[in-house]
């Protein structure tokens, strides 16, 4: 299949799902085209055969004071479409892809060329940004016309049945990683770098907004190293990293973290760690915190969204309420302070891991592109017409 997948070429996690979701299908024999404003993070710049990459640039014509992104984009996927043949496209993140592959196909028709396009629902396009009636009636409409739409957790699916009038179905394709990746453990002397006499590890990795609450990472760890020697390893940026170092200042923590920013490949230093922190106002599934189990990190997460579907309380980790750090602290140290406990939950931890590998994903999306294609093709050779 020549598949056409459009996404945030960014480090969010819909665009980390979209990117290793085209360099799997790829390695399966499809050719896959990523069309996005810049290289996707995860491509990592290397050559990926059957993988290529279409520029959308955005004019910077002095009247607009907003470029209007989702033009550009659809006249791209109307370009690649035609003259790379595409067979359907994939958007990741409805705003503004879903639409802008609605145009797209729109325009494609009036041309003769038949493309169906997937939608799938990440999670703040739906729960905080698409909710809002600035963008309503369009995703709304986008979402409808979608010839397919998966959401990654049946929570988001809920969210999507409960904010907007979505009038056809939507598939639950949980998000995935390639449990390969996190096969090679580094040194120990890495450990030794960020925890030299032997402290415990905790991690968090996010891209530092509002909804993270990464303030609250900072409060349970300054209650975990009160009770066990340990450190905290931040990776990622984002808007709220002024107030995350201010509160470092405050709790007098700043000496026992480290903060990394940005990483394209967080395996490395989730294998030296024995925590994971998550404690996001909501998540659509946390695929973050799936990265550190793939590392048989266990997780301690609040339990909205679709995290309860991914770190399971008392075997992967423990959830808590939004905003409880007291209870979170707590199960840290329950975790932390007992090697057999932690033994057990990094076991856990990976166990539940294995049930996102993408070996067991990719067919389902496989499955999907298939049917459509399929009635596409029955749809052009109908009985009807061939009379
Ligand atoms: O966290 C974000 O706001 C980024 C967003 C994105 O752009 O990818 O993440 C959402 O999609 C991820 C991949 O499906 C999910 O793992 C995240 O849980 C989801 N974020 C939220 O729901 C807050």
């Amino acid at each position: 299949m020549k598949i056409g997948i459009v996404c945030y070429p960014t480090f969010g996690g819909s665009g980390v799902v979209a990117t290793e979701l085209g360099i799997a299908l790829a390695s399966k024999g499809h050719e896959v085209h990523f069309i996005t404003y810049s290289q996707p993070v995860r491509l990592d710049g290397g050559f990926h055969e059957r993988i290529f990459y279409h520029e959308v640039s955005v004019s910077d014509y002095p009247l607009f004071d907003f470029q209007p992104y989702e033009l550009v984009l659809s006249s791209k996927l109307v370009d690649v479409v035609k003259h790379e043949k595409l067979d359907l496209l994939h958007v990741h993140y409805a705003i503004p892809h879903a639409s802008a592959a609605y145009m797209a196909k729109q325009i494609l028709a009036s041309q003769g060329i038949h493309i169906p396009y997937i939608t799938t629902l990440h999670g703040t396009d739906i729960t905080l940004v698409g909710r809002d009636p600035s963008f309503e009636p369009v995703i709304t409409f986008a979402i409808n016309q979608s010839d397919a739409v998966t959401a990654v957790s049946e929570s988001l699916k809920q969210d999507t049945l409960k904010h907007f009038a979505v009038n056809r179905e939507i598939q639950v394709i949980p998000n995935f990683i390639n449990l390969e990746e996190y096969k090679n453990k580094p040194q120990d002397c890495t450990k030794h770098t960020y925890a030299p006499l032997g402290e415990k590890i905790l991690i968090h990795v996010s891209n530092f907004r509002k909804v993270k609450r990464v303030e609250d990472v900072l409060r349970v760890f300054d209650k975990v190293r009160k009770v066990i020697p340990s450190k905290l390893i931040l990776v990622g940026d984002g808007p709220e990293r002024n107030n995350v170092e201010k509160l470092c200042r405050e709790l007098d923590t700043c000496s026992d973290i480290r903060s990394l920013g940005k990483l394209t490949n967080p395996e490395q230093v989730l294998a030296i760690s024995d925590l994971f922190l998550l404690t996001s106002e909501t998540e659509s599934f946390g695929l973050a915190a799936l990265e550190a189990m793939a590392a048989g990190i266990p997780v301690i997460s609040t339990n909205k969204g679709g995290l309860p579907e991914v770190n399971i309380h008392g075997k992967s980790g423990y959830l808590s309420d939004v905003g409880d750090v007291d209870d979170m602290a707590a199960n840290a140290i329950k975790i932390l302070g007992d090697e057999k406990v932690l033994a057990n939950f990094k076991a856990g931890a990976y166990e539940q891991a294995k049930k996102f590998d993408i070996h067991q994903i990719l067919p389902m999306y496989e499955k999907l592109y298939e049917g459509l294609l399929s009635s596409a093709r029955s749809k052009t050779f109908s009985p009807a017409k061939t009379v």
